[in-house]
């Protein structure tokens, strides 16, 4: 648990390797860090096990000098393997941990995240002890197709019940970032606005002034 170096990290970028599949791992880390995303996650549901650890070990060794902590999607072990800094896991993969194996399976971790899409959920997750949450999706996103945006209500309600630190994430674009702020939001998570762009670095850096 990292509570001190989490309370910093505002902007949450993502490798996500529906999008950039092609690209170098290290260089997107970089281009991210570059455009001052404080802390990135790996997600790379299509890829097994082994090749999701060999992409998480090129992310991490790049993101080390810069002291940027990189949290894996879904897969403890992997997270584990690659040397992360944590994982962050769904409601589903919570679940799917028997409850007395989970502090077990978990105690390597120094940062622990979990998606929420309600203030209950968010406020299990708070009691639960994890180190973040993540919040939406907000708007709908073509990266999480399917799932019921929960709109800036929520981000509203959880900004004034939570008291961990939470990640807003969904759909979220230069156009609306306004919105989610303003409902009371401190932190971003973004994933297509970024890795879509022309230029990752001027996108992130965008972003990051938009949280300053
Ligand atoms: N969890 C909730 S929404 C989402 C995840 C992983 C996808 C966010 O991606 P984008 O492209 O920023 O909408
Ligand atoms: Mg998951």
């Amino acid at each position: 648990m990292s509570t001190a170096r989490l309370a910093q990290c505002r902007l949450y970028g993502f490798i996500d390797t529906t999008y950039v599949d092609e690209l170098d791992p290290g260089d997107v880390a970089r281009e991210l860090i570059a455009g001052g995303v404080d802390i990135i996650q790996v997600r790379a549901k299509e890829r097994s096990h082994a090749e999701r650890v060999e992409l998480a070990m090129r992310i991490v060794s790049a993101a080390f000098q810069y002291s940027v902590p990189v949290i894996i999607n879904d897969d403890i072990d992997a997270a584990f393997e690659a040397g992360a800094d944590g994982v962050h896991l769904g409601q589903m993969d919570w679940a799917a941990i028997p409850r007395g194996e989970r502090a077990d399976r978990l105690s390597a971790m120094r940062i622990v995240g979990r998606s929420t899409h309600s203030l209950e959920e968010a406020l299990t997750a708070e009691r639960d002890g994890v180190d973040y949450i993540g919040v939406g999706p907000v708007f709908p996103t073509a990266t999480k197709p399917g799932a019921r945006p929960v709109g800036v209500e929520l981000v509203r309600d959880v900004a004034s019940k939570v008291k961990i630190p939470f990640f807003a994430i969904g759909g979220i674009t230069l156009d609306n970032v306004g919105q989610v702020l303003e409902a009371g939001a401190t932190r971003i998570a973004v994933v297509s606005a970024i890795l879509k762009a022309t230029n990752c670095t001027g996108a992130a850096a965008a972003f990051k002034k938009r949280l300053c």
